[in-house]
């Protein structure tokens, strides 16, 4: 395949700095390096930051900087449209999860409307200005996708909704703030949680999930390391205990891969100053490697 690497070096959407190092942390972790040993190419290898002149100002406390992060979502959306079209994968290196606004309306605009999306979270990420307890954008950006939330943020890449609810998969939920709750009641979300996972084990629920999906030109698979346990996965803004464990993850990333749909990708809140000897981010280029085809036979 041919890969283009993206970092995203963004940290206003998230509640602490040094998540824009992450970009920096993942491609000292192999990333290149691995791509290419797994038989890919490289086509691009760049970054994605604030416009020069875009004023940082923290705004409405109830979206807080979205002027700045509407302005690299753009930027971001126009580079992963045109990766796409060119038929690389855009991988998106994070950076905190408001990236996944620009990448997700980039997949989208390549893939006609018909993309499905796979969240992978410890969050929900589907605050609205209305129900955030924080006012950082990381908690808003599939609200945003899905078309809900602050009209800046929502336009980017071109007017309204970027997924259809019925074509997005969220996994490894285990922290929802009440408002989250009922926005995925209220949209039908196929939302599974760790008690899912405990439950039925990760192969029956992806299987379960895929299964359930519309049929879709493309899927975006925008991984929150947060989504895995904090033992596994220590470098990351807010850990949530009781994760994903390493070996669950990579399961799903290799099932993915079969469905031979993933098109696009994010892998992002990857904390390097969180972080012990880089263990997060050599995860995240594990994990990126087995949902781009790396087997173990
Ligand atoms: N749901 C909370 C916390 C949060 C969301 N995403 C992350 N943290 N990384 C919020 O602030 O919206
Ligand atoms: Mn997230
Ligand atoms: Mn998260």
């Amino acid at each position: 395949m041919d890969v283009a690497i993206i970092g995203g070096r963004l940290d206003l959407g998230a509640g602490r700095r040094g998540v824009e190092m992450g970009p920096a942390a993942i491609r000292t972790a192999g990333l290149r390096e691995h791509l290419v040993r797994l038989g890919h190419r490289i086509v691009a290898d760049e970054d994605v930051a604030l416009p020069e002149g875009v004023p940082v100002d923290v705004g409405d406390p109830t979206v807080k900087y979205a002027d700045a992060v509407a302005a690299v979502a753009a930027r971001l959306s126009e580079t992963v449209r045109g990766h796409l079209v060119a038929g690389a994968v855009p991988v998106v290196l994070g950076g905190d999860h408001s990236l996944a606004i620009g990448s997700i309306a980039g997949a989208a605009a390549a893939a006609s409307g018909r993309l499905g999306v796979i969240w992978i979270d410890a969050h929900g990420d589907v605050n609205t200005p209305e129900t955030t307890p924080s006012g950082n954008i990381h908690g808003m950006p599939l609200a945003v996708a899905l078309g809900y939330g602050d009209a800046r943020l929502v336009a980017v890449g071109g007017p309204g909704a970027k997924v259809r609810p019925e074509a997005v998969v969220m996994l490894g939920l285990r922290d929802l703030d009440p408002g989250e709750k009922a926005f995925i009641r209220r949209l039908g979300l196929q939302a599974y949680t760790m008690h899912d996972i405990d439950r039925y084990g990760m192969s029956a629920v992806l299987e379960r999930a895929l299964s359930a999906l519309p049929p879709v030109e493309a899927l975006h698979v925008s991984l929150d390391l947060d989504a895995l346990d904090p033992s596994d996965a220590p470098g990351v803004g807010t850990p949530v205990p009781g994760g994903i464990t390493y070996r669950e993850a990579h399961l799903a990333m290799e099932m993915l891969y079969e469905t031979g749909l993933v098109r696009s990708v994010d892998v992002v809140e990857v904390n390097p100053i969180l972080d012990e000897r880089n263990r997060t981010a050599i995860a995240a280029v594990r994990l990126v490697g087995s949902l781009l085809g790396d087997r173990l036979l």
